[in-house]
């Protein structure tokens, strides 16, 4: 299954075309999905897992397959919702990213899990997170991402209404 998802992606440009396209290969391999108003939330020392969020919008019909990161041993995309009262989260498997909708990661909903934190995140760093990112034809483009770390997301503190749950 896994076996082909690291295979190098210029394996796909035909030798003859790539001098005259090199520069919007390269380009167009990082816009088949733009990203934008990514952030990770801080961590304090001891926590072992955090979300980041974003929102995602594919140029057209996609899929979000996996994410990794240096910083976490694990990292899965989750999805949180209410059931009955209580806030629950699980792994998905995929998220699908219709061509031309925005797809948003926040609090609350679906998220990037970066999990088994090596060390604590605090506020103001960066961490480097990569997304993989499969289209209609089962192609694969990995998406390099420095994501900034801040204690909340820009207008998310007052949709939450001040929930913070951190159980899984
Ligand atoms: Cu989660």
């Amino acid at each position: 299954m896994s076996s082909h998802r690291f295979a190098p992606l210029a394996s796909a440009i035909a030798a003859p075309l790539l001098a005259a396209t090199l520069a919007t290969a390269a380009f167009s391999a990082h816009a088949q999905v733009d990203v934008s108003n990514a952030w990770v939330r801080a961590t304090v020392p001891g926590q072992q897992a955090t979300g980041m969020f974003a929102t995602l919008t594919a140029k057209q019909d996609s899929t979000l397959v996996s994410a990794s990161s240096p910083v976490a041993s694990a990292v899965e995309v989750h999805e949180m919702k209410m059931e009955g009262d209580v806030m629950k989260m699980r792994a998905v498997p995929a998220l699908p990213l219709p061509g031309g909708q925005a797809v948003a990661l926040k609090p609350g909903s679906y998220h990037v899990m970066l999990m088994g934190l090596k060390k604590p995140l605090p506020d103001g760093g960066t961490v480097p997170v990569k997304l993989v990112v499969e289209d209609a034809q089962k192609k694969q483009t990995t998406i390099d991402l420095k994501v900034p770390v801040k204690k909340a997301g820009p207008a998310q503190a007052a949709e939450e209404h001040g929930h913070e749950h951190h159980q899984h």
